[in-house]
């Protein structure tokens, strides 16, 4: 006797998968808002938006997403956050322990509870190994990216990209600020560069340079300390949650406009 009732061939495996997976792409053409990046400040703008009601896709360049948060501190999984940040993580069912007047959380958990949230959202589609290799303008304003499977990227080679268009566009790559570079190869921008590892610091300038770089490109998290010359940080993220969710309130205002 069989072990399943309804076995599923390899024909139907490749179907099911090209047909489920090419749909979410085809929806991914035109959204209302791409997130570039899904470490901390990109998973929470994106979600923060989609519970407003926006439809947006979010583009990982990795196999997994999660960015920087899984190897804690030098390998060390754990990850330190803000007491004032304590609402978004029980928001997401993250689980903390307090210490020294600060929350320690399992970067296991505390990645996979974000990735979670987002990718199983309805108004969220969440493409990884997918590269930004360039920015979609149009009358002055950046209206999307462009887009090539990661593994080409890898390998250089020849093979022409596409394009996802949207209302905005977030800029969530993290240290490398990779859509604010392409921009400013095109268009006069001042980019000051990330200073010297400073949490205090740099915790507090993440979430005041979270902004819109131009008209339908904004910028949050680390990418946003590299554009406007702030702080690095170590394993500390409270700043990272409320630069996404600035960023989803500059965001959301924009598009309104
Ligand atoms: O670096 P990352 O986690 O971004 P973040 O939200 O958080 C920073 C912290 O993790 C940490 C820190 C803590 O205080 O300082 O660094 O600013 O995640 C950035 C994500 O962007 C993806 C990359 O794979 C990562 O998951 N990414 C980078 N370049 C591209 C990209 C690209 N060109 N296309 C698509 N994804």
């Amino acid at each position: 006797m069989n072990v399943f009732s309804q076995p599923v061939h390899d024909v139907k495996v490749s179907r099911l998968i090209l047909r489920h997976y090419l749909q979410e792409l085809e929806e991914a053409v035109e959204s209302d808002i791409i997130v570039t990046g899904a470490g901390p400040s990109g998973l929470v703008c994106a979600y923060t938006l989609a519970e407003k009601g926006y439809k947006v896709t979010v583009l990982d360049r990795r196999i997994a997403p999660g960015g920087g948060i899984w190897g804690g501190s030098m390998s060390f999984n754990k990850v330190i956050l803000q007491k004032d940040v304590a609402d978004i993580l029980n928001q997401f069912g993250i689980p903390y322990t307090e210490d020294e007047q600060a929350l320690v959380v399992s970067s296991v958990a505390f990645a996979s509870k974000l990735i979670f949230a987002a990718a199983s959202h309805p108004n969220i589609k969440l493409f990884n190994l997918i590269t930004v290799v360039d920015l979609h303008s149009t009358e002055n304003k950046i209206t999307g990216v462009v887009i090539n499977n990661s593994a080409i990227e890898m390998g250089g080679l020849h093979v022409d990209p596409m394009v996802l268009t949207a209302k905005a566009v977030l800029d969530s790559t993290g240290h490398d600020a990779v859509l604010v570079n392409l921009y400013s190869k095109r268009a006069k921008l001042e980019m000051t560069k990330e200073s010297f590892m400073n949490a205090t610091k740099g915790e507090e300038e993440v979430v005041r340079n979270t902004r819109m770089v131009a008209p339908g490109l904004f910028v949050a998290g680390m990418a946003a300390n590299n554009v406007d010359g702030g702080c690095r940080m170590g394993p500390i993220f409270g700043g990272m949650l409320l630069s996404g969710k600035k960023a989803a309130g500059l965001i959301a205002e924009y598009i309104q406009k």
